[in-house]
């Protein structure tokens, strides 16, 4: 197997983080967003999506998003489960992923994307020409908002999105809450529960 990632970069952090918690190692190429590697033909010739990570399988198959691949390592490799062990938590796991994806990490990439040069004509990924709207950031701001608020809630008296034990989707929010930074958003101050949240998943990612 070969995963070609930019480590920096959200999703790709997502996938080394599940990785690094389950102990998998594979062969890594990266692939240079900043120097927009990911539109060169043999990249393209990879994932023709242009887009991080992808996971190629050793008879050439690729998955290009992140939940496919964690599907495929959690088959993989079984220990430290973080797709849930018994049928409900795996579609909880999954269900509050789809959340964290389409309401959180989605709403940060929308206040990012629709403004300033970098991303001109790149308001969503891939190599199709997508000009921003600059009316986007504030709805993206108010969706983040909203979805602290909704994490927040959720965590009253729970150490973790689903179960007793850590999963993709705390790996995910985790995530979430530092993609905020790129935006200067944060967890907001009155939200102890996910604040208490973050910590504990820091500890047991290893900082
Ligand atoms: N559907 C993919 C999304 C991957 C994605 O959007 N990756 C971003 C980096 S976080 C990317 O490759 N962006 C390329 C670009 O902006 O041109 C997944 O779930 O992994």
């Amino acid at each position: 197997m070969k995963l070609y990632t930019f480590e920096m970069a959200p999703n790709p952090r997502r996938l080394k983080l599940f990785m690094q918690y389950k102990g998998i190692d594979i062969e890594t190429q990266t692939i240079n967003l900043g120097d927009k590697e990911q539109f060169t033909e043999s990249y393209r010739a990879i994932n023709p999506n242009c887009t991080v990570p992808a996971l190629q399988l050793d008879d050439g198959t690729v998955l290009t998003d992140v939940i496919s691949a964690c599907l495929y390592l959690e088959s993989l490799y079984p220990d430290k489960p973080l797709l849930g062990s018994t049928p409900l938590e795996q579609a909880q796991i999954i269900g509050w992923d789809h959340k964290v994806f389409v309401d959180g990490l989605a709403a940060v990439a929308e206040m990012l994307r629709n403004r300033g040069d970098f991303f001109q004509g790149r308001a969503l990924p891939g190599d199709e020409v997508i000009e921003q709207i600059p009316a986007l950031v504030e709805r993206g701001q108010q969706r983040l908002h909203s979805f602290f608020q909704a994490l927040e809630v959720h965590l009253v008296e729970r150490d973790y999105l689903v179960g007793n034990a850590i999963s993709l989707a705390d790996i995910d929010a985790f995530v979430l809450c530092d993609f905020a930074g790129w935006v200067k958003e944060s967890i907001p101050e009155g939200c102890s529960q996910l604040q208490a949240w973050y910590q504990r998943i820091a500890k047991q990612l290893g900082g």
